[in-house]
C-alpha cells in the first residue's frame, strides 16, 4: 500500500522558474547569448550546471571555457537567483498544494523532497512548508540527475520506504521518467505532450486530490 508522496518542487509546488530564468537570461547576455522564454522550458528539471552547458551550446560557445571559469558562472547566475528567491512568500504555493499538504498529513502520509535544486531547503522555508516534509534529498550527493531514477529512489530510502509504496508527483518529463524508472506510480502536472508518460495526469495543481489519486491506483 502507498506509505509515501515525493514531490518536485519547481512547478509542482511554487514556479521559480521565471526566477531561474532571469538570473540564466543575465547571465547568457554577458557572454553574448540571448535566451528566451521558450528556450527556458528546456532548461525545466535540469541541474545548474547541465543548465549552464546547453545556454554555452545553444549560444554555440560550448568548448571555449574551463570547468573553473563554468563553475565561476554557474556561480553568478546562482547569486542573482538567491536574491530572487529571497523575496518569496507563502503566497508563491502553487494553488491547491497546501490544502493536499495538509491532507496527506492527516492521514500520515510520508513526504519527501525530491527536486533538482540545491536552494530546495532555503524555497521550503521561505514557503513556510518546511515542517510538511520529512525528508529532502540534497542532489549535490547525486552521482545522476533526472531522467535517472537515483533522486526518487534515494528520497524512498530516506523515508525508510519501498519504491512501490511512494507516489512522485512532477511536472517535467524528465522527471516522470525518473519516477517510472524507480517504479513508482506517477502523478504529472502539465499538458498532454509533456505527460504523456504519467500514469495519471492533471492540468494543474489545483486538481491535486488524494481520494482520486489513490483510485487511480486499484
Ligand atoms: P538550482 P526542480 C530544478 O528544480 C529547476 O526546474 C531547474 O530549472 C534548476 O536548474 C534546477 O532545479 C537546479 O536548481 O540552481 O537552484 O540548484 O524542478 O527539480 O524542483
Ligand atoms: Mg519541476
Amino acid at each position: 500500500s502507498v506509505k509515501g508522496f515525493i514531490f518536485d518542487l519547481d512547478g509542482v509546488i511554487t514556479d521559480t522558474a521565471d526566477y531561474h530564468f532571469e538570473a540564466w537570461k543575465n547571465l547568457a547576455s554577458n557572454y553574448g547569448i540571448t535566451i528566451d522564454r521558450e528556450f527556458n522550458e528546456q532548461l525545466k528539471g535540469i541541474s545548474r550546471m547541465d543548465s549552464l552547458n546547453r545556454i554555452l551550446e545553444f549560444g554555440g560557445r560550448k568548448t571555449e571555457f574551463t570547468e573553473a571559469q563554468k563553475e565561476a558562472m554557474a556561480a553568478e547566475k546562482n547569486g542573482e537567483y538567491v536574491k530572487l528567491i529571497e523575496k518569496m512568500t507563502p503566497e508563491h504555493i502553487l494553488p491547491g498544494v497546501l490544502d493536499f499538504l495538509t491532507e496527506l498529513k492527516k492521514h500520515n502520509y510520508l513526504l519527501g523532497l525530491a527536486s533538482a535544486s540545491k536552494n530546495g531547503p532555503v524555497i521550503l522555508e521561505r514557503l513556510n512548508l518546511s515542517g510538511y516534509f520529512d525528508t529532502i534529498v540534497d542532489p549535490s550527493l547525486l552521482a545522476k540527475g533526472k531522467p535517472d531514477p537515483e533522486i526518487f529512489l534515494t528520497a524512498a530510502r530516506q523515508l525508510g520506504l519501498k519504491p512501490e509504496e511512494c507516489i512522485g508527483i512532477e511536472d517535467a518529463s524528465a522527471g516522470i521518467e525518473s519516477i517510472n524508472k524507480a517504479k513508482m506510480f506517477s502523478v504529472g502536472v502539465g499538458d498532454k505532450e509533456s505527460m504523456k508518460e504519467a500514469n495519471y495526469r492533471l492540468s494543474n495543481t489545483s486538481e491535486l486530490s488524494l481520494e482520486k489519486i489513490l483510485n487511480r491506483l486499484s
